[in-house]
């Protein structure tokens, strides 16, 4: 029987990564709703809210899923005419419908106040639906690695939530989305691959559920995920080798002469994922092009990072920080990031200490 302890609402983490207690046993289905409500009755201070915006997330996905599984039919892929986005990359059509859907899904049930999305330059605020006045906020990267749409490889949405900081009786602010990763309280990817795949943590270990089209549900699929202690696949551009760091191409150098796997995707979700579940890490550090880094430590680095921490794996920056101590100064700001089996994280932190330059 899994332990349930209870969580404290000030960071929303649980000291110690459990499974809520199990809601049913045996195989029966058991749909996200059920999921999600069951577990809500492990909070001591849940009032519906989180339940409500994972369930949102969850509807939003499913309406994305529809349109990603179909690009290929409709006149959806290829470049919005919006041009490009904050991150001055090239919006797809894709991308700009993923990211509509989920703030209408959001702001539909006004379960939260303010919305932070890679395709929007600042917050997005959500007036609220009679007189509650909602106590969170959600960043996303609607819809990750979307380059790859036009070659059918797949994406991922990823989602982070947070308590807000700020008066409720006032509009959110920047300060509410500016805060370290580990006040998370909830965050997740949704993966439109083979199948489509909804996995999150709420600070008591990791979930997984696949989509059953034939009901249009998320079923429970891969219970209290754990990543492996160890892996011997590694996960980098190596296009980019000359241009890293020494200690990185030292890393580099080691896995090869370890034979491990080189499997490198470009959509980041996707990556992760496969680490998730075989073990291994993902490296995506500083370049000529990108010196803090290319991926977004909000939308992209924190929610990842705090999914695979929950499942026991590491993540860190190349300075060696833990990614969810990192206290944001900007809403979009890029971080360096190194994520995967705690084995793997520890060799890397041994490599970057050893022949690291720069005093870290
Ligand atoms: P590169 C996709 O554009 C993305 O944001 C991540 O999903 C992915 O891991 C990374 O960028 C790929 O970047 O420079 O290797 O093409």
């Amino acid at each position: 029987m899994a332990t349930s302890t209870k969580k404290s609402p000030e960071n929303g983490q649980s000291s110690a990564a459990s499974v809520p207690a199990s809601p049913v046993s045996g195989n029966r289905i058991v749909t996200l709703d059920e999921f999600i409500i069951r577990a809500e009755k492990d909070f001591d201070y849940a009032t519906g809210e989180l339940t409500g915006l994972l369930r949102d997330i969850g509807v939003a996905a499913k309406i994305i899923n529809r349109e990603v599984n179909k690009a290929g039919l409709v006149n959806i892929i290829g470049v919005a005419n919006s041009g490009e986005n904050q991150s001055g990359e090239m919006q797809q059509k894709l991308d700009v419908y993923a990211n509509e859907k989920l703030i209408e899904c959001l702001k539909n049930s006004g379960e939260c106040c303010a919305i932070a999305s890679e395709e929007n330059e600042d917050i997005i605020q959500v007036p609220p639906i009679g007189s509650k006045a909602s106590n969170y906020v959600v960043m996303f990267d609607p819809l990750d690695g979307s380059s790859n749409i036009d070659v059918n490889v797949s994406v991922g949405t990823i989602f982070a939530i947070y308590r807000r900081k700020s008066d409720p009786s006032g509009p959110a602010t920047k300060e509410d989305f500016l805060q370290a990763g580990t006040k998370q309280v909830a965050a997740g990817y949704v993966l439109y691959g083979t199948s489509t795949l909804l996995v999150y943590t709420t600070g008591r270990g990791v979930n997984g559920f696949t989509l059953d089209p034939s009901i249009g549900e998320f079923c429970l699929s891969h219970r209290n995920m754990r990543i492996p202690e160890n892996g011997s696949t590694y996960s980098v551009n190596q296009g980019y080798y000359s241009k890293f760091d020494l200690e990185m191409r030292r890393y580099i150098d080691n896995c090869s002469d370890q034979n491990y796997g080189l499997r490198y995707i470009g959509s980041m979700v996707s990556d992760i994922h496969r680490i998730l579940i075989q073990g291994g890490i993902f490296l995506y550090p500083s370049t000529r092009k990108y010196p803090k880094g290319k991926l977004r430590l909000l939308y992209e680095c924190n929610p990842l990072s705090f999914i695979v921490e929950q499942a026991g794996g590491k993540a860190m920056n190349t300075q060696l920080k833990r990614v969810l101590e990192v206290t944001p100064s900007e809403l979009h700001q890029r971080s360096t990031v190194a994520i995967g089996s705690p084995a793997m994280v520890d060799e890397l932190k041994a490599f970057i200490e050893r022949y690291s330059a720069l005093p870290l």
